[in-house]
């Protein structure tokens, strides 16, 4: 049901892409048996992204190679699903060994609760896909205009429920999968489908599939370490007493923006029903099929579902859901978080396996130096029967431990230094920051590299004023395009040149309110002078138990974002002041 504004002359030229593609076959086969260059053709490169794969290059190569006048040095990018962020031991272990074979010979552990893996040749990426399929896991729909890993709490279960959310999650995350068996066909040498009808259709997406990438999350309070007002479509799990009573259904959250560009903006969902579990994965359906036939499919900086949102309200959305779903849901249900951080340390579920909490700075699982996280992981991995659990915050939960191997973990944890998280300032162990360069295509400064020596230089501030152990939420970014959710950090740092970011402030401890642009372009030095004051009246003039992002606001520095739209209203003074 698309509008007569979405013409077919005015729609975005990837609409076409896709339609063209045969249900996102297009020539990737003949694009991938090409040895002549390491790269795809242009459309490809749209389609291989619904298919969990993404072209890039070494950006620290690229003035090099331009000097030398060789083309860049195109490697991919694969990102392989985890709804909820769970894996076995064994399947840690095969994309582990498949990080062998990448030029960076990392595990990235995204914001997403997913792991990528960085750097694979043209030449091996049918093999790589291949071996994650056959480890039981998928890069299918990691990526693209569909709807992407569905995220859970992956917290320490509590009881039963914890286990009943997550399936449910991963029910959603099924449910709405591509059906195209292009995928098969490509990548696991799968009998050729002629398409266009037949066994090949998408019933939910149809050719088109969405305007935009599509994103769900489910949380479990008191944690919102998913930021489930981040998403599309977000599901809060509502329990009383032993029981699950359902979920309330937010819609229309999303961190994208384009600097300079007002009529782009974070905004935070809104909580428009309440539902129950039985109903969970008609909601979906429905609101992805709502996005399908009323997203803006003419101009993709308007494309995501918040837009929708924004221009149509909510009370619309609810009332085409209700009347695609033919019943009524109930009204929200009273819920209440407490931070969007992780926890760290060894914690007892329901049933008495121990989970340990690890922290893995920037979610980059590698070996360098004296550091060897990748390697002490894999050492778990080998002896540990329980799961893997990725957070949103890019840290790893070893889960399900019985008492009998707690120690042996323990000893793997001190060999290979992975107990930092019991030292580290209260800051470096809320930070989360995107991937940047060299590898991201859109990085306009630096991110994960630089983040830890930022946070290395506010530590020593901190120290000074013994907030050394003060949880305070920092995320950075390399471009407004929000991969870290920095707009929901209380401190967050976004790039807009080389060495030079914007600085938010004020957002909420627990993910329900935005910040707020405080300066314009600053550098690392100026970053620093300008937090070292507002460090120093929050030492001493703070409420008891008074957040740094509540603070920043009740002190004046910058205005609270009280409505999911309102990030742009409302700014104070923003540029950098030279001090006299
Ligand atoms: Fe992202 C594009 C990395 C989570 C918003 N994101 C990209 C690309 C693929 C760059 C590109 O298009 O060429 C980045 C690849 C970098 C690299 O080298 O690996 C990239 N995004 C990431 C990850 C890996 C960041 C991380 O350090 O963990 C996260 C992978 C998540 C996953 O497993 O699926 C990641 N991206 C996010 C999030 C956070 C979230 O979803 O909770 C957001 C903000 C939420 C949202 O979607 O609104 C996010 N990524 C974007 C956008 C802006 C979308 C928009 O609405 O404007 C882009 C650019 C685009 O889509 O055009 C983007
Ligand atoms: Fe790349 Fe920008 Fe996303 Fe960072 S926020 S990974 S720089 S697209």
């Amino acid at each position: 049901m698309i509008s007569d504004s979405q013409s077919p002359e005015k729609l975005h030229k990837n609409e076409s892409i896709k339609s063209a593609s045969e249900f996102l076959r297009g020539t990737i086969l003949e694009g991938l048996s090409d040895s002549l260059t390491g790269s795809m053709s242009a459309d490809d490169q749209q389609l291989t992204k619904f298919h969990g794969i993404y072209q890039q290059d070494n950006r620290d190569h690229r003035a090099e190679r331009r000097r030398k006048k060789l083309d860049k040095a195109y490697t991919f990018m694969a990102r392989i699903c985890l709804p909820g962020g769970t894996c076995t031991s064994e399947q840690w272990i095969a994309i582990d060994d498949l990080a062998n074979y990448c030029e960076f010979n990392t595990l990235k552990i995204t914001t997403r609760q997913a792991l990528q893996l960085h750097g694979i040749l043209k030449s091996n990426l049918k093999n790589t896909i291949k071996t994650v399929n056959d480890a039981l896991l998928t890069t299918l729909a990691a990526c693209g205009d569909v709807n992407r890993n569905v995220m859970c709490n992956p917290n320490p279960p509590k009881s039963e429920i914890y286990n009943d959310v997550q399936s449910i999650a991963e029910a959603v995350d099924t449910h709405l999968k591509p059906r195209t068996s292009a995928y098969a066909e490509i990548w696991l040498d799968g009998e050729k489908i002629v398409s266009h009808g037949g066994s090949d259709a998408e019933p939910l997406y149809g050719e088109t599939y969405l305007p935009r990438k599509f994103k769900i999350a489910f949380a479990i309070p008191p944690h919102n370490d998913v930021d489930v007002f981040a998403h599309c479509l977000g599901f809060i799990a509502i329990i009383e007493g032993d029981k699950l009573l359902g979920f309330n259904v937010t819609v229309g959250g999303g961190m994208g923006m384009t600097h300079g560009n007002e009529e782009t903006f974070p905004r935070l969902a809104d909580v428009i029903a309440f539902c129950t579990s039985d109903q969970v994965l008609d909601v979906s359906e429905k609101i992805v099929s709502i996005q399908r036939d009323f997203g803006d499919r003419t101009n993709r900086a308007h494309a995501r579902f918040k837009y929708t949102v924004e221009d149509r309200g909510k009370d619309s959305i609810l009332k085409e859901l209700e009347a695609r779903l033919g019943y009524s849901l109930e009204e929200p249900k009273a819920y209440k978080f407490e931070s969007n951080g992780d926890l760290y340390g060894w914690v007892q579920d329901f049933e008495g396996f121990w989970n340990l909490g690890l922290y893995i700075e920037g979610g980059r699982v590698l070996d360098e130096g004296n550091l060897k996280i990748k390697t002490g992981l894999k050492e778990i991995a080998k002896i540990h029967k329980g799961d893997f659990r990725l957070t949103a915050n890019q840290n790893i939960i070893i889960g399900k431990i019985a008492e009998k191997d707690k120690k042996t973990i323990q000893a793997l944890v001190e060999e290979y230094e992975l107990d930092g998280y019991e030292r580290f300032s209260g800051i470096r162990k809320n930070q989360i920051a995107c991937v940047a360069l060299p590898t991201c295509g859109l990085a306009l400064a630096e991110s994960e590299r630089y983040l830890p020596k930022l946070v290395s230089d506010i530590e020593v501030l901190l120290e000074e004023l013994g907030l050394f152990k003060e949880p305070i939420v920092i995320r950075s970014t390399g471009c407004p395009n929000g991969c870290g959710r920095p707009y929901l950090g209380e401190i967050g740092l976004v790039g807009k040149v080389p060495g030079k970011y914007n600085l938010y402030l004020g957002a909420g401890f627990d993910g329900e309110r935005l910040n707020k642009l405080y300066k314009n372009s600053v550098t690392h030095e100026q970053i620093l002078d300008c937090l070292k004051p507002i460090f120093i009246d929050f030492a001493k003039n703070r409420k008891a138990n008074e957040r740094f992002g509540d603070f920043t606001i009740r002190a004046g520095y910058v205005n609270a974002t009280n409505d999911g739209n309102a990030f742009h209203s409302d700014l104070k003074e923003i540029q950098y002041q030279e001090k006299s």
